[in-house]
């Protein structure tokens, strides 16, 4: 397994529309091993491909709080059905955002249809904190992030802060 580098907005790789994958083969599955790998080694709770530059519609998720009892979620091509009209609003952060946090509201509950890490067809009733989390990835599998949903002024100034520290990281690099 491999960590990648997690790629932060502003990107444009981040805004691109991940295509279906046809099938779910050993390719497919070492990516999901580095996705998970990745997702751990930066504390995350989730990941979708084209955050590490690979525009497939796959995600790894994992709300366990407990580091022992790990439970590694893997879901290839996934289509959110029955989205709950009810809204929850959770805090969001992004590991493609890094440091910024903001409250959105979405669907409180949402049914997950979608293959597993060996290809098979699987549904996933989901609520709470997994509701929240797989709409956040399935939005990056669009090209969409949570700040997105935030004022203009809100989503400017947090883009105007990332900017200023890649600079700055670009500058000790050179
Ligand atoms: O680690 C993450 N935490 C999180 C918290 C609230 C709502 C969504 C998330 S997903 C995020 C990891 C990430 O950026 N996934 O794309
Ligand atoms: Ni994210």
């Amino acid at each position: 397994m491999t960590i990648k580098a997690i790629l932060t907005e502003p990107n444009k790789i981040l805004r691109q529309v991940s295509k279906l994958v046809e099938k779910v083969g050993k390719e497919e599955q070492k990516l999901m091993d580095d996705m998970i790998e990745t997702m751990y080694k930066a504390n995350g709770i989730g990941l979708a491909a084209i955050q590490i530059g690979v525009p497939k519609r796959i995600i790894v998720m994992d709300i366990s709080k407990n580091e022992e009892k790990k439970n590694p979620m893997y879901f290839v091509n996934p289509i959110i059905k029955n989205k709950n009209s009810d809204l929850s609003r959770y805090e969001e952060g992004c590991l493609s955002v890094p440091d910024q946090f903001a409250e959105v509201d979405r669907p409180s509950s949402c049914e997950v249809e979608y293959l597993d890490y060996n290809g098979e067809k699987k549904i996933l009733k989901t609520s709470g904190l997994l509701a929240t989390c797989i709409q956040h990835e399935m939005d990056h599998l669009e090209g969409i992030l949570f700040i997105d949903y935030l004022s203009k002024l809100k989503k400017s100034m947090i883009i105007k802060k990332l900017s200023k520290q890649k600079n700055k990281v670009d500058r000790i690099i050179v």
